[in-house]
């Protein structure tokens, strides 16, 4: 029997570079197919099945789905919260068309399961702040949070109308040590790290008391894989899944930081993204998924700092 593959769309993203990594390891480097249309790493180009995609090319993605006899899609294609307020109707295009691209596929029988992220950012200035319920007031004021509200409810609408088995995580910002993120409003958790260790410095464009919901990339790659494994009577929700890992703000970040480098010092110039910021909730209650599928997060703040640094350090 041919061999069934799973294909990861957006292979080159902060998600994707980690999720490739994982998923070729656990099923085997010809079980996945990454794509991206453009930046991937050398890692995800040259360690396993590679395609050019541009994921608004349905043609093109159903040659590849017939091509590799492709079962299962990771959409990761998408335009994040800080650029999509630049490019206003291309992130719209972008994270609409892809989707129903990929859900058409289900939608027709060509491909059996679909995970497409969501994010915090489907909430708005009217959700209740902290510990966000899965559901509640949802009114987001960012291009790129109506789109993800909008693909939450696509999701439910295929899965109930067409049976189509899509699955789905709302990403809190998440944090790396292994590929950059790319215009997103949690970037700054990110780049902090790179910038203590290079230069002892850092001045952030969030300002020092914006909490957000944030996760270690070792978690959320779990939780990525460990939805789309759970039994499919046990994904009760359709549109997507709150999840939790910590939440903590700039400057009780860069408190934990200095424990491990005490010279470092941060200053804080807030720029466009501190509105979207403002308007997320600062932290989220997941004890739907914990209760669907078993989900739970292992990293807290200070073991997610400490293994960064670490890791950073040995890469640099
Ligand atoms: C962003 O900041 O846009 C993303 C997200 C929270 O979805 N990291």
């Amino acid at each position: 029997m041919a061999t069934e593959r799973i294909f990861v769309i957006g292979a080159g993203g902060q998600i994707g570079t980690e999720l490739v990594e994982k998923l070729r390891q656990t099923y085997g480097v010809d079980t996945v197919l990454a794509s991206d249309i453009k930046r991937a790493s050398q890692s995800v180009k040259e360690n396993g099945l590679y395609e050019d995609l541009d994921v608004l090319d349905g043609e093109r993605m159903l040659e590849l789905v017939k091509k590799y006899n492709v079962k299962q899609v990771y959409l990761l294609a998408a335009l994040l919260s800080a650029t999509a307020e630049q490019k206003v109707k291309s992130a719209w295009k972008l994270n609409m068309d892809g989707l129903f691209n990929v859900l058409d596929l289900a939608k027709d029988g060509l491909i059996d399961k679909v995970y497409w992220p969501s994010s915090i950012a489907v909430f708005g200035p009217t959700t209740p702040r902290q510990n966000t319920p899965q559901q509640t007031v949802m009114e987001p004021n960012t291009v790129y949070g109506i789109s993800k509200l909008a693909g939450e409810r696509w999701c439910e609408y295929y899965h109930q109308k067409f049976g189509v088995d899509v699955r789905s995580i709302r990403y809190p910002g998440l944090i790396g040590y292994k590929s950059d993120p790319g215009g997103g409003t949690t970037d700054y958790a990110v780049h902090i790290f790179h910038q203590a260790i290079l230069n002892g410095t850092y001045e952030s464009f969030l300002a020092e008391s914006t909490y957000l919901p944030m996760m270690y990339m070792p978690d959320a790659i779990r939780a990525t894989i460990g939805i789309m494994e759970a039994p499919s009577d046990s994904i009760k929700v359709r549109s997507s899944y709150n999840m939790a890992g910590m939440s903590f703000s700039p400057k009780e970040l860069a408190l934990e930081i200095k424990k491990h480098i005490p010279d470092f010092t941060i200053s804080y110039k807030p720029d466009s993204r501190q509105a979207i910021a403002d308007s997320w909730p600062a932290s989220i209650d997941d004890s739907v998924a914990q209760k669907d599928w078993g989900w739970k997060a292992d990293y807290d703040l200070s073991s997610m700092v400490k293994d960064m640094i670490e890791n950073i350090r040995v890469g640099d």
